[in-house]
């Protein structure tokens, strides 16, 4: 087969991308509905040496009047037959990354030819290589609109159709997949060195679903009974080095169907469930029915080279993608603005798949942090935006927290309005009316009103940018024993979007008997207007009262608690996600003093040192997330003005400084206490480790007698990499004397494992010492690799967790030159680094001056439109 074909030769000249400096808006408003259908697709997909041909048939039908329109991105189109008769290039016209027929007839079969290469596809969307050298293998990636550069295609979410994929490629790849089942797998004829399968997936979906994968690969097997009585066979197929690893991410994917049955009654549809794990992916995890394929970092686990927090977050994603099957596959959406409706609904399905693994205090607590952490501050920035957008330049772009973390919240919001039992008739109403249909978030609403009509209410949410703030304060008159809880809430005017108006927000309440410490009543209050009045009757005396319990809203809280109040909630609140909230707002009126709080520690620092002991023997994990100070980005997403990073960091650390003091007596007792023992994957033994490894860093950071001595030998002793990892992590950030040598020992013994080395590269870029030479090497190191996502995220991200050093003239040079550099050929990865840099608004001068002219000379190189639209949206801060 020729070898000869260049870059050049499969971009077809006739077919010029949207150019860069124009991109043009899609608006949700001007949906309409397809021209014609796809009944049925053929795919023959032969790959070779430097490219891929690939060969369609797609079966059409008229739906309504209009064009027949199909996408296609950078393919060199050879071939295209309409009923038979091959057409010229007067019968299409082609532009603007659209093919389009006038005139078609109302049945239609199309025959079309093209060629991608997939060995140069660095933007990983679509058809690609992974790997290099000898150790290569093809995968695909179409969420959102990657099959349009497979083949020319109505590359939609409406249009549904059954898939038919035949593989070809060298028997160098023995393992060829795709969706669906098996159907033939043979040698081709007069090929000796070739070979196909056929795959069929009875399933009508979306060509965002569609998977294929060309690669050499081992497999775990399993299998489960459905409560349909389904025998389905479970695969995880990764490289042969990593096959053992794959038993966490079986057990989490059985667990997730189980699970599914038991609490939606949602059984799996197909006999066949594959997982494939590849290197080099841009996200996660990607849901494709019944061949999901997953980044390595979010499949693969085993104790001695995963952190008990990576291992969980595994277990998450299996469950994720795999709940997928019903809400998004089964249940589609109706266009990309419609993002949230299964995106909003897969997280809240899988956080609370979480909650029952694990305490579902701590769940909640890391769900909430990450919520405020991440979409607070978007929210809060030039890039805030519904929940569900009503525009869009590049969807990639809208892969956000809002449209996940904000939509999850919102679903809770419903399913806590509802009650569980109402909540499960709505869920049920929802699979029943729309199964097999693309849909939108008003059938959603619709489908969980049946009980409750108020339901609908909740679209406002979908539609309105910005956190609201919820202020509030109390009145309690003894004479005739009544509490007055008074609320309001407002929510900033978001440039671009109409006056924001009040939305229903549930505000958990409890009353406290200040005597007894015990609750008194319980109440869920939904303020719906911009100020409202709640009574509470037969109070014998002024309690104090606990809100926003288990977090019932994503809004910020600003009631007028004394600090009292809060040290008083935090030994009597009932729950432990209560507890840790309390102990976030006592620490945030601490540190955020400048921006009108006004709180001592030491309210604070008692406090902790009273529940403490306690907590740790019998809540580990929660007593370490206790000890909690929100992270610098954090602590920033709430300050929009003049905000100086040496200033919060300071505070911060000064903080830190004052409790690892104020408990020093404590740590040596508790570290005795919480001894290494062999690994177990229970809910106690992460807590215990987590704990150890926050008192670990407490006793370096109050410079405890002996602390260094624990590190070394906990690092040596370790049974598994979180006692392993906490150690050197706690050795480089305290800059311990031998730190270097041990930072050595772990490249050195796991150098072969890509994942344990990006948790090497990013132990140094994210330390409190980082500088931007130390960056620099990290960029240099013979291991960086450009074109692996997880490599550049792990130096990069991991250095924009440190705002005092990212924030400088070096810094943004160092951060832009990544984005230039990537823009081009990775442009989804490089648009997602740059919307780390939205809030440089609110820095203090001259911080702020430099940012935006570094930000300014990035427009100027500025090349995809996916970076385009990002900056855009940055710069009109
Ligand atoms: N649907 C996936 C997320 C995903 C989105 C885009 C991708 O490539 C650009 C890949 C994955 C999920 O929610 O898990
Ligand atoms: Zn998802």
């Amino acid at each position: 087969m020729s070898t000869a074909e260049t870059d050049a030769q499969i971009i077809n000249p006739d077919m010029p991308d949207v150019p860069p400096h124009a991109p043009s808006k899609i608006n949700l408003k001007d949906y309409k509905k397809p021209s014609f259908d796809v009944e049925t697709i053929d795919l023959d997909i032969k790959l070779f040496e430097t490219y891929a041909q690939i060969d369609s048939v797609l079966k059409m039908v008229r739906q309504t009047t209009g064009d027949l329109v199909l996408f296609g991105e950078d393919l060199e189109l050879l071939m295209v037959k309409m009923n038979g008769s091959q057409l010229g290039t007067e019968d299409y016209q082609q532009q603007a990354g659209k093919l389009t027929i006038s005139d078609a007839p109302n049945e239609v079969t199309l025959e079309i030819q093209v060629r991608i290469c997939p060995q140069t596809n660095t933007a990983l969307e679509g058809f690609y290589m992974a790997g290099s050298g000898d150790d290569t293998m093809f995968v695909t990636q179409c969420e959102p609109e990657g099959f349009r550069k497979i083949t020319f295609y109505p590359d939609r979410p409406d249009v549904l159709a059954i898939f038919t994929t035949r593989l070809e490629a060298d028997k160098r790849y023995p393992t060829l997949l795709a969706n669906g089942n098996l159907v033939e797998a043979g040698e081709v004829t007069d090929e000796p060195n070739r070979h196909y399968a056929i795959w069929h997936d009875p399933t009508n979906k979306p060509s965002y679903l569609f998977a294929c994968v060309v690669a050499d690969l081992d497999v775990l097997t399993d299998s489960y009974k459905t409560s349909e009585g389904r025998n389905v066979l479970l695969e995880i197929y990764a490289k042969s080095a990593d096959i053992d690893k794959c038993d966490v991410g079986m057990q989490a994917l059985k667990d997730a169907m189980k699970w599914d049955e038991v609490n939606y009654g949602r059984a799996y549809d197909l006999d066949r469930y594959m997982i494939v794990a590849v290197s080099q992916f841009n996200m996660g995890a990607m849901e494709n029915k019944g061949l999901n394929i997953f980044n390595t970092a979010c499949v693969l686990s085993s104790p001695e080279t995963t952190t008990d927090a990576r291992s969980f977050s595994v277990k998450a994603i299996i469950a994720h993608e795999y709940f997928h099957n019903w809400t998004g596959n089964r249940i589609t959406c109706r266009d990309w603005f419609q993002l949230c409706l299964k995106e909003g609904f897969t997280v809240y399905r899988d956080q609370s798949f979480s909650a029952d693994q694990q305490s579902s205090a701590v769940q909640r607590i890391d769900d909430v942090a990450t919520l405020r952490a991440h979409q607070f501050s978007e929210d809060a920035g030039p890039l805030a935006h519904p929940v569900r957008p009503e525009s869009f330049v590049e969807i990639n772009n809208f892969y956000t927290t809002t449209v996940y973390e904000k939509g999850a919240e919102i679903v809770r919001m419903i399913a806590n309005t509802l009650g569980q039992e109402d909540f499960r008739k709505g869920t049920d109403e929802y699979f029943r009316r729309y199964d097999g249909q693309a849909v939108t978030v008003e059938d959603f609403l619709s489908a969980l009103s049946i009980t409750d009509n108020k339901i609908e209410d909740f679209i406002d949410w979908y539609r309105q940018p910005g956190t609201p703030v919820v202020s509030g304060h109390q009145n309690y008159d003894s004479a005739t024993q009544t509490l007055t809880i008074t609320l309001s809430q407002q929510t900033r005017h978001v440039s671009g979007f109409d006056a924001p108006k009040p939305l229903p927000i549930p505000v958990a309440t409890a009353l406290f008997d200040k005597d007894s410490g015990n609750i008194i009543a319980e109440r869920m209050l939904l303020l719906d207007q911009a100020t409202q009045t709640f009574a509470c009757e037969d109070v014998a005396s002024e309690p104090v009262v606990s809100l926003l319990r288990d977090f019932s809203a994503p809004v910020q809280l600003n009631y007028d608690y004394q600090d009292e109040d809060l040290a008083f909630l935090l030994t009597h609140e009932t729950n432990g996600f209560n507890r840790w909230q309390v102990t976030q707002m006592l620490v945030n009126r601490i540190l955020l003093q400048g921006q009108g709080s006004k709180s001592s520690p030491d309210v604070y620092l008692q406090a902790l040192a009273q529940t403490l002991p306690r907590l740790a023997a019998d809540d580990a994990m929660l007593a370490a997330r206790l000890l909690d100070i929100p992270s610098a980005q954090e602590l920033a997403s709430a300050i929009n003005k003049n905000y100086d990073p040496e200033l919060i960091k300071a505070q911060r650390e000064a903080l830190y400084q004052q409790v690892a003091e104020a408990l020093k007596d404590q740590w040596a007792g508790l570290y005795e206490q919480l001894p290494m023992q062999s690994y177990e994957d229970s809910a106690d033994a992460r807590g215990t480790r987590a704990l150890r490894n926050v008192v670990l860093d407490m006793a370096l950071t109050a410079n405890v007698n002996g602390a260094v001595e624990w590190a070394e030998q906990q690092y040596n002793n370790a049974s598994c990499m979180t006692e392993r990892f906490g150690a050197l992590k706690a050795m480089v950030n305290h800059q311990v004397t031998n730190a270097d040598e041990y930072l050595a020992d772990f490249y050195e013994r796991f150098q072969e494992n890509d994942l344990v080395i990006d948790l090497w590269f990013s132990v140094q870029a994210s330390a409190d010492t980082v500088s931007t030479d130390v960056i620099q090497s990290l960029l240099e190191h013979q291991d960086f690799d450009w074109n692996t996502p997880n490599r550049v995220r792990s130096v990069i991200s991991a250095f924009s967790s440190q705002p005092t050093v990212l924030w400088t003239q070096e810094g943004l040079e160092i951060y832009t030159g990544v984005i230039k550099k990537l823009d081009d050929a990775n442009p989804v990865l490089a648009s997602r680094l740059l919307q780390t840099l939205a809030r440089w608004n609110t820095l203090v001068e001259p911080r702020r001056q430099m940012a935006h002219n570094k930000l300014l000379d990035l427009q100027k190189h500025a090349a995809s439109k996916h970076v385009i639209e990002s900056l855009e949206s940055v710069l009109k801060a």
